[in-house]
């Protein structure tokens, strides 16, 4: 044995595996030594043996925990399994993707992409840039039924059904051009908050010149209604809150002894625009000007009643809170916080707010019950250049620790600790929490640990890490450069999530996920036996849009084609391994429209439908109806087909539309 590391392995891995398995291993291969001849063979240490085990999911198995992961500005939301960190799924949301034939032709989907586009864009959009998911949540703690997701780019929310994992919204949201703070659910999911991050004009046209930034420039805080059987949000029942023409950044819901206020992070309150050319400060600079940015603390059960008492001006459709209403009713209080800061996260118990301040070494953790009562005390250090109070710093701060540079997002455990990431040190430091989340007085507020990431860490996410049932299992860093982490694949290099086990002795990387698909902003973790909503096959005839008997479903023995004026409506059927009908005539200039039903109620008897030349690519699910809608504009003979290898007579599954000149 030439190297030394893989005794100490197989020794360790001898003591590691029990003796249920040790005896099933001693039977199965020969002796437990087996294990150390592979750690050897494979040349692995003790430590990434037992990383191997204590992620590994055999085949066959399920992970414990499901990760939806957003997709940055691939505009989609990607599902892994924790531990093994396999990709299990992607769903598109703000961009259209061919494999699920979303906005390829098929009219539901397409819809939602249509609706997505309001007159507050320049166009319609083909994009998004997917940062924060929020999973609806019953009691804090998820309930497994809808997902949202923000576009940053473009002021927008994405709704996922949790039944058939399928986009079934996207809210253009009125008087805000982008959506950073949030999403977060409220506990029960009565609202989504979502929040601008840059500043907008509130003119009519949406102009106005950057000199006039600090009175014509105001950011948003919107609560957008959600309706609880559909999950869809109700902007004429929602509300929004006006804020100074800040940076408004990350947000997150009190909950509990908190339930009722909403946190968001602001930075650039210098108000810098830039010009560098004009002979302005480069943003960078200009916004970093100051010690303190401001915390801004909402009591949105409050603004909610105010809203209810038509305290409001109608703008494009949603009722705003105006920002001298939102001080006269109370609704908004700052608190300094330490300098640009970046995430803002409430514990599992409600207590705590942790704040990371990018350019403060610091954690600063405030306490909910200081809060309150320095806003009945009125205790306030006078109010900002829009009159907004400002609560004072050493009121309503629990606590601060010295956690390195670059402090970004906070995770918790639900055991009293809090896991902060580390932008610059590309590190994550746990720390502990104070006497309200369970610590003894002299553990309270002190750095715990610290360990390396590969490289510049974003944010991280613990399994249910922002809810009330936090439970301290895993980690996951989700890490922006993965620079000398794998073979060089060209320039474009992806990004990496590590992770962590939290039940183990000391912290460490367990495993690497490579992100080759988009830059991944933000995950939540839910425990996968809370996704009891989900389904497996529609009842054949479903539209996947309303989940009701679509009107033109097609069943055995149905299919026709029907002309009325110029529409061909071709009503099909697809089964294993034909499309009835399978000859389609039409003529050029003629309006298809082809209701397609997968007549299947077999799990995973997909079909797909492609047609050459015309951009139409559909997925057939079990039971799903979809109906495709073009103009016959070219004349041929076009071979449609199956795109699923469905069946052993798949690439039979075939037919024609003829488009006759
Ligand atoms: Cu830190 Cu958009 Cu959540 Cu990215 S934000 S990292
Ligand atoms: Cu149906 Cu291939």
């Amino acid at each position: 044995m030439k190297n030394p590391k893989v005794l100490v392995a197989i020794v360790a891995i001898v003591a590691l595996v029990g003796g249920a398995i040790l005896g099933r291993l001693a039977g199965g291969l020969g002796g437990a030594a087996s294990l150390g001849e592979i750690a050897e063979a494979r040349g692995l240490t003790v430590e990434e043996a037992e990383g191997a085990l204590s992620s590994f999911i055999a085949p066959g198995d399920y992970d414990p925990y499901i990760m939806f992961a957003s997709g940055g500005h691939s505009g989609n939301l990607h599902l892994v399994g924790v531990p093994s960190m396999r990709l299990l799924k992607t769903i598109p949301v703000f961009t259209p993707e061919s494999w699920s034939g979303y906005g390829q032709g098929a009219d539901w989907s397409e819809t939602i992409l249509d609706e997505g586009s309001s007159d507050k864009q320049a166009t319609e959009l083909a994009w998004g840039d997917t940062h924060h998911p929020a999973l609806s949540e019953t009691g804090g703690e998820y309930d497994g039924r809808f997902v949202y997701i923000n576009d940053r780019a473009n002021g927008r929310l994405g709704m996922v059904d949790l039944r058939d994992f399928k986009t079934k919204q996207i809210l253009d949201i009125p008087n805000m051009q982008t959506s950073h703070g949030g999403v977060f659910a409220t506990p029960d999911t009565d609202y989504v908050h979502v929040s601008s991050m840059t500043p907008m004009p509130t003119t009519e046209d949406g102009f106005a010149e950057l000199e006039d930034y600090e009175e014509s420039f105001r950011g948003m805080s919107t609560f957008v209604a959600i309706d609880p059987a559909t999950g869809r949000g109700d902007l004429g029942k929602s509300f929004q809150i006006e804020l100074p023409p800040y940076t408004q950044d990350l947000a997150d819901a009190g909950k509990l002894v908190s339930d009722g206020y909403a946190f968001i992070n602001s930075y650039n309150s210098e108000m810098a625009v830039g010009g560098v050319m004009e002979g302005n400060d480069p943003i960078e600079v200009g916004a970093s000007q100051k010690d303190f940015d401001f915390l801004h603390i909402i009591d949105w059960k409050k603004a909610e009643s105010v809203a209810a008492a038509g305290k409001t001006e109608m703008r494009n459709g949603v009722r705003v809170i105006t920002l001298d209403t939102a001080i006269a009713e109370g609704i908004l209080h700052f608190a300094p916080e330490p300098r640009s800061p970046h995430g803002v996260d409430v514990d599992p118990t409600g207590n705590y707010i942790s704040v990371g301040g990018k350019l403060d070494p610091n954690v600063t953790i405030y306490d909910i019950e200081l809060i309150k009562q320095a806003i009945a005390e009125k205790d306030f250090d006078g109010t900002d250049p829009y009159g907004v109070p400002i609560l004072k710093f050493e009121s309503v701060v629990a606590g601060q620790v010295e956690v390195g540079l670059g402090p970004l997002h906070t995770q918790y455990d639900g055991k009293g600790n809090g896991f902060i990431s580390l932008f610059l040190d590309s590190a994550i430091s746990k720390f502990t929490l104070g006497p309200k989340a369970g610590v003894a007085e002299e553990d309270a507020f002190k750095l715990v640990e610290k360990i390396p990431v590969n490289y510049n860490i974003g944010h991280l996410a613990a399994t249910e890490g922002d809810t009330v049932a936090a439970d301290g299992r895993y980690l996951v860093a989700l890490n922006k450069w993965s620079i000398d982490r794998f073979p060089v694949l060209g320039t474009l290099k992806p990004q990496n999530f590590q992770l962590i086990d939290l039940e183990a002795d000391k912290l460490r990387v367990i495993a690497d996920m490579p992100i080759g698909f988009g830059e991944p902003h933000y995950t939540q973790i839910i425990k996968t036996e809370r996704l009891v909503n989900a389904i497996e096959v529609y009842e054949v005839g479903t539209d996947p849009l309303t989940f009701e008997h679509s009107e033109v479903a097609t069943h055995a023995g149905e299919a026709r084609v029907e002309t009325i004026g110029n529409d061909v409506h071709v009503y099909m059927t697809a089964m294993r391994s034909h499309f009835t009908p399978d000859v389609v005539r039409v003529k050029k200039g003629q309006r298809v429209l082809m209701h397609i039903t997968n007549i299947e109620e077999t799990p995973d008897a997909t079909h797909g439908f492609g047609i050459p030349g015309y951009n139409v690519e559909l997925s057939l699910d079990p039971g799903e109806v979809v109906t495709v809608e073009f103009d016959a504009t070219k004349t041929g003979a076009f071979a449609f087909y199956c795109t699923e290898f469905c069946s052993a007579l798949h690439l039979e599954m075939q037919g024609w539309l003829l488009v006759e000149p």
